[in-house]
């Protein structure tokens, strides 16, 4: 029998500067906009497959700013991928991990395109190539990052009322810490027990302040404390899991599957943060999350505050897992005023609906893109 080959023909980069609906404030960084990395795979049967790379407020939050990701896929992965098969992800990924340390943001936009067209070829959504899902929706938590105690408030009673979000996360840990526990005590009273309300620390605290912080926010029925101290405070994690009446949930901590393997190892978060961009794309967050099974650790579907490609990559792969007792945040093109593909994905009675349609279920609306994307 003959087998005839679908060759990766290019790699393009895009980088797209897209308004935010308000500020976004965060312990590192306020976001008055989101630049996202648009990647666009072609393959010699004429198939096209999207991904994204996507980070938060260039290089506050992570190793990887939209201009390295670019620079780095243009000069050093994209070459390895040009002329490989199209068809064979394992491959073409091993060649990536092979040539390139690190890099997870980039190699997930690129993990991304590759599932995208090959769902597209088979005419399989990216969920049915993952081994199937087990669930068309995901619930979405939204986060109040206005700054603002009464915008807030009145942000979520909106969200309740819309039946759009009934799980609120808080940023905090830019501010002083006795203000960042008012804000957050008043936000859970004053909206009881319609909703599950969390707080994001962004590592800004330090584990003595975590200790008291941490106590008292669980004492005032907060649900879920998010990353409260460094990622290299190791021993200090592991302290904190054992201490804290709220369960402590890792993001920063993991910027690989096999952070997640030594975190799990040492027990130092009882649930994980599972992020495409941090692990290099939908199969490998698939891999931290069988750790997380294993381990017992309970796992919630982050974000990056990608747009919608970046959402729906990291949606179809979540749609496989068991079991998502933290449920996600896949809110992220909910953030952004524009958008740069024909149809948004859905947000309907607390989830998001995961398309059943070949690949990632999108497709770019190229006049939108060609008016956003960075000249
Ligand atoms: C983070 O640290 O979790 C996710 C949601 C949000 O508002 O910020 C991000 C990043
Ligand atoms: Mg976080």
């Amino acid at each position: 029998i003959e087998v005839s080959q679908v060759l990766i023909e290019s790699v393009e980069t895009i980088i797209v500067d897209l308004p935010t609906i308000r500020p976004h404030k965060l312990a590192m960084h306020t976001m008055q906009h989101q630049t996202l990395v648009v990647i666009r795979l072609r393959c010699s049967d004429g198939i096209e497959g999207l991904g994204e790379s996507t980070t938060i407020g260039g290089l506050a939050y992570g190793n990887e700013s939209p201009e390295s990701i670019k620079q780095n896929i243009d000069s050093h992965l994209a070459p390895l991928l040009i002329g490989q098969d199209a068809a064979n992800i394992n491959a073409a990924m091993l060649r990536l991990d092979k040539a390139a340390k690190g890099n997870t943001f980039a190699k997930s936009g690129l993990e991304s395109a590759l599932l995208d067209a090959q769902g597209k070829r088979l005419g399989l959504p990216v969920s049915e190539l993952l081994g199937g899902r087990v669930r068309d929706g995901l619930e979405v938590a939204w986060t109040l990052a206005s700054g603002d105690t009464a915008k807030d408030i009145a942000e979520a009673q909106h969200m309740l009322e819309i039946r759009r979000h009934r799980i609120f996360k808080l940023k905090i840990g830019a501010g002083e810490v006795d203000r960042d526990l008012k804000h957050v005590i008043a936000i859970k009273q004053a909206l009881g027990d319609t909703a599950s309300v969390r707080v994001d620390v962004n590592q800004a605290w330090d584990e003595s302040v975590a200790l008291r912080a941490c106590r008292i926010l669980g004492d005032n029925g907060i649900d879920l404390i998010e990353q409260p101290i460094s990622r290299i405070n190791r021993s200090g994690q592991v302290r904190l899991n054992q201490r804290s009446p709220a369960p402590i949930m890792a993001d920063e901590s993991i910027e690989s599957v096999e952070d997640a393997f030594s975190l799990a190892a040492d027990g130092a978060a009882s649930i994980f943060a599972l992020k495409i961009a941090k692990n290099g794309g939908p199969r490998a967050v698939l891999r931290t999350a069988q750790i997380a099974e294993a381990a017992g650790i309970a796992l919630y579907g982050g974000t990056m505050l990608e747009g919608s490609i970046g959402t729906l990559a990291s949606a179809h792969a979540f749609v496989t897992l068991k079991q998502l007792t933290w449920h996600t945040e896949l809110f992220g093109p909910l953030l952004l005023t524009e958008e740069i593909v024909t149809e948004a994905p859905v947000y309907r009675d607390f989830q998001l609906h995961v398309p059943r349609t070949p690949g990632l279920g999108l497709a770019l609306d190229e006049e939108r893109l060609a008016f956003f994307r960075r000249k």
